[in-house]
């Protein structure tokens, strides 16, 4: 038998739930009819599996592969699969809680995100480093309808690789975590996410939170109306936060970031509601007050003014962002006119390839199906089936592919559009607990942790090969050759915007269109809205399977 580590077998790098099913794929032809399992050292042969020999040619990943059906071990440990012909997967654990600490580690990511704070070493190890961007005096831009003056707006977390703020991509992952808040109870107790705020009573979660929601709450202007985002004019050079010292200005103003903000609030209202009465209070009282803006400019599309070169996030169809708005005043407030506007909208619940553009509509969605109790039945029993039908799709797509996932476009934040989609099949089976969604849920997981064609596990700090050049300016700046931990990569991204500065392979198939490279901002950044359904998932599963 060969020995070593072989490229060809492909699985999850982080591990298994105990019993669960799950796919491998192998890209070259194994020999004869078996393969094994193996303790970790690979000594120990511990079961024999029945190797399925048909293969299937991939174009999209460039590949042919040769999938295998897989039950995980039972029992907890750590495992490798060796099969003839190839040699050893790479190691994996099993164990009922073998996603928690990538799942603590993608929230804690939110921490070292944090703006105007320094990272002492107590909570930040050796990713500790001093504060950058206090954002006291950020200059009004033309755009957003200021003359003069400077806005306080500090705190917040970056966005992504670069260190700008921005509204709409600040309430939609916030959303998408708050999501998580309601549909598990609180997954990160006082105490578990070793920061400043550890200790204080309150879920360390929750203090996480607050943190990005104090900084939205900055962003509202007196009229109700929420400025599109905080930022430089070009994006900083690779360097530390502080020693990025370029001028921060307030940009624009507009409906998708003032209808995220109302959204956002009116959910956080219900959830620091039982912690801190008079924030809740407040939340309510803006979310109201960005609806009545937004009601008055219904359609104020965000386009970058000619000086602005930073990131967009423009979204000319408000369809999602008014329904989720509406349906989390309406959850928070049981208020006549929100309750009119769901009656007559219909709800936007559709997979359109899992975007950030059109997924807000869906957490608006999740929301009403969570309280029943809340919503008329002639709302809720069409949002019901509806949410069955698109989950239903999805996961009947998924098993058509060879890798298991609902589509075969792989743009700017694949992998959060996959995670996306998992999130629909969670809010499916909570609503009817089909196995066909569960394994959906966890054959993403498997994909985003290692069983995808570049072989990678995409969650840096998890799995043993994962990104070490990921755009991101503090982990390319620090001098430490760990990236900060708990960040998912973007993933496969085939239109290679970055093409100039990122060096792909000639000719690269759309499902490898992925280099571990700084420059490639548009495969290898990481962006908040990319953790978020990351850590819905990991949390999510480990409970409901
Ligand atoms: O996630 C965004 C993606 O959908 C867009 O195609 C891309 C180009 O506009 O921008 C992505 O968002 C980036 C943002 O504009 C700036 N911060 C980094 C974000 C992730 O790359």
């Amino acid at each position: 038998l060969p020995e070593g580590r072989s490229e060809h077998i492909l699985v999850n790098q982080v591990g298994y739930l105990p019993g669960a099913s799950a796919q491998i794929i192998l890209t070259q032809r194994p020999e004869g009819g078996e393969f094994y399992l193996m303790d970790s050292s690979g000594a120990a042969r511990l079961a024999t599996l029945p190797l399925a020999l048909d293969s299937l040619v991939w174009p999209s990943a460039g590949q042919t592969v040769w999938p295998q059906e897989i039950t995980a071990p039972r029992a907890a440990g750590h495992y490798r699969f060796l099969v003839p012909g190839l040699g050893y997967s790479a190691p994996f654990a099993v164990g009922d809680a073998v996603y928690q600490d990538p799942f603590l580690a993608s929230v804690k990511a939110l921490y070292y995100q944090r703006a105007s704070t320094a990272l002492p070493e107590r909570y930040a190890g050796k990713w500790q480093r001093p504060l950058g961007h206090p954002d006291t005096a950020a200059l009004y831009h033309p755009s957003s309808g200021k003359e003069k003056g400077t806005l306080d707006s500090p705190k917040g977390w970056y966005d992504a690789g670069d260190y700008n703020k921005y509204v709409v991509n600040g309430a939609f992952p916030l959303g998408q975590y708050f999501a998580l808040y309601e549909d598990i109870g609180d997954p990160v107790p006082d105490g578990q996410l070793n920061i400043p705020e550890s200790d204080n009573g309150v879920s360390d979660y929750l203090d996480e939170m607050r943190w990005e929601m104090d900084w939205l709450l900055t962003m509202q202007d007196d009229d109700g109306g929420l400025f599109h985002k905080l930022t430089t004019k070009e994006f900083e050079a690779m360097v530390m936060p502080h020693e990025a010292r370029r001028q921060r200005y307030v940009v624009g103003k507009g409906t998708a970031a003032t209808l995220n903000f109302a959204a956002a609030a009116a959910q956080g209202a219900r959830i620091f509601a039982d912690i801190d009465s008079v924030y809740a209070a407040d939340l309510v009282r803006r979310a109201e007050m960005a609806w009545a803006w937004a009601l008055l400019h219904p359609a104020v599309a965000y386009t970058n003014p000619a000086d602005i070169k930073t990131g967009e996030y423009g979204d000319k169809n408000f369809t999602d962002e008014w329904y989720w708005a509406g349906a989390e005043l309406f959850v928070t407030t049981g208020k006549a006119p929100y309750l009119a506007y769901l009656r007559s909208h219909p709800a936007p619940l559709h997979f359109k390839g899992g975007s950030w553009t059109s997924f807000m509509g869906l957490l608006g969605c999740f929301s009403l199906l969570r309280h029943p109790e809340k919503v008329p039945a002639e709302i809720y029993a069409p949002i019901r089936m509806r949410c069955l039908e698109v989950a239903d799709s999805i996961a009947a797509t998924s098993l058509e592919h060879p890798y298991r996932l609902p589509m075969t476009k792989f743009a700017w934040g694949s992998n959060s559009d996959l995670l996306n989609a998992a999130m629909v099949t969670a809010a499916a089976y909570q609503l009817s607990p089909e196995q066909r969604y569960l394994q959906h849920i966890t054959d993403v997981v498997d994909y985003v942790l290692g069983k995808n064609p570049t072989g990678y596990s995409f969650l840096t700090g998890f799995g043993s090969r994962s990104p070490m050049f990921i755009h991101h300016r503090q982990s390319a700046a620090d001098g430490i050759a760990e990236p900060v931990p708990g960040l998912l990569s973007g993933g496969p991204n085939s239109g290679q915007q970055d093409r100039q500065q990122a060096q792909y392979p000639p000719d690269v198939a759309p499902m490898k269109s992925w280099v571990d490279q700084q420059a490639s901002y548009a495969s290898n950044e990481i962006a908040l809205n990319w953790n978020a359904p990351l850590s819905y998932i990991l949390a999510w599963v480990q409970v409901n399977r």
